[in-house]
């Protein structure tokens, strides 16, 4: 596989619904859409970095940068016998996963589509639905997410995460474990608490949660092995495993039982499918996180999920809960029991609307290989 042509696009597009976490709250997307080019076909990696450095210290702006400056000169033009290689080719330039990952993903739909297969035959995946749950943002009153909760459930989610922060936590668990009983119920702070919350967040545990997603700091493992230790639920850890080597330093240490998989947290598909398979030598279950992606990611992370050791619900879901219109056709739905047909044509195996692609365009680049 040679890549010919590499484009970066910034687009934007409007959320359906507003979505609200411990940083704060995001109305409309702004991500990058890399494409790369290689034989006549092209292949498609969407970025999951934001415009603020929050989630983590990427941005829209580091990648654009990363990419352009750094990761297009390894690829462009350059000749990969597998997209297995694009991420040890990119060793020199430390950190910056969610730029590596943008490229290293497109050059997998890039390989799938050039041997007219889907991504999940190439990635090695093996179940043609996946389960689907869904993740609630903080809402502005206890009745707000008792609403939302019902429409999820009634169209049939396999489990329900809603967000927490510190004066949003113990009362909407007790709420919703009130009204609803005891449906898959799970939540994440995104790091909103410390190792002095330990005693508040012990509280949760009369509420038989699934998990509680990275409550501790995101560089931070040590505080999530002690707090362990003091909780029954189970800890699942999202931002704080940016590589294999902490992910397999966290187990060993007993920081978390249950990891959550974004590919553009720890580099790619490549460094994902190595997670996937250190989680599964270690009896850790895995599931796949979800960056609020259109069509294109979401289509990708679909295709992540149908690995063996993806045994939870993962927060990938229908489209229009997130984009109306998406960039892709037909969109991402869920069948009535809370699973996504996991889609069959080469590659990501959605059409892309590429009218769409263009009217949400706001900034755009080409790196191109020098002719030989
Ligand atoms: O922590 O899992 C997270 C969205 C943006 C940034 C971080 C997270 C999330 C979500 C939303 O929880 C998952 C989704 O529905 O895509
Ligand atoms: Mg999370």
């Amino acid at each position: 596989m040679r890549i010919e042509r590499l484009e970066l696009r910034l687009l934007e597009l409007p959320l359906v619904h507003f979505f609200e976490t411990s940083f704060g709250r995001v109305d409309d997307k702004h991500f990058i859409l890399v494409r790369v080019d290689g034989d006549g076909v092209s292949g498609y990696g969407e970025c999951v970095a934001d415009v603020d450095p929050y989630y983590s210290a990427e941005t829209n702006d580091t990648c654009w940068h990363i990419i352009e400056r750094f990761i297009a000169p390894r690829v462009v033009g350059a000749e990969f016998a597998h997209p297995r290689e694009v991420f040890p080719a990119l060793k020199a330039i430390r950190g910056h996963n969610m730029a590596k990952a943008a490229v290293e993903m497109a050059a997998w739909d890039l390989h799938a589509r050039q041997r007219g297969e889907p991504l999940c035959t190439t990635l090695g995946g093996t179940r043609t639905r996946i389960e689907s749950g869904v993740s609630i943002g903080i809402q502005p009153s206890l009745d707000d997410l008792a609403a939302k909760v019902d429409r999820e459930l009634a169209a049939g989610y396999r489990r329900i995460k809603i967000k927490v922060k510190p004066g949003w936590d113990v009362d909407p668990v007790r709420m919703l474990r009130g009204r609803f009983g005891g449906i898959p119920l799970m939540v994440d702070a995104n790091a909103a608490y410390s190792i002095a919350d330990a005693d508040h967040l012990a509280r949760l545990d009369a509420f038989d949660l699934m998990m509680i997603e990275q409550p501790l700091d995101y560089d931070d493992v040590a505080d999530h092995v002690a707090l362990q230790r003091r909780l029954r639920t189970p800890i699942c850890l999202d931002e704080s495993i940016k590589t294999v080597g902490i992910a397999r330093q966290a187990i060993a240490a007993g920081a978390c039982r249950i990891i959550n998989i974004k590919p553009g947290r720890v580099g790619g598909f490549a460094e994902s499918i190595r997670l996937h398979d250190l989680c599964a030598s270690y009896g850790i279950p895995v599931w796949h996180g979800g960056m609020l992606e259109s069509g294109i990611g979401r289509a990708a992370n679909i295709h992540l999920s149908t690995l063996p050791n993806f045994t939870l619900p993962g927060d990938v879901a229908a489209s229009k809960r997130y984009f109306d219109p998406d960039l892709i056709e037909p969109p991402i739905e869920v069948a009535a029991d809370g699973t996504i047909a996991v889609p069959t044509a080469p590659g990501i195996g959605v059409t892309i609307r590429l009218d769409r692609v263009e009217s949400a365009t706001r900034r755009q680049a080409v790196l191109e290989a020098a002719r030989a």
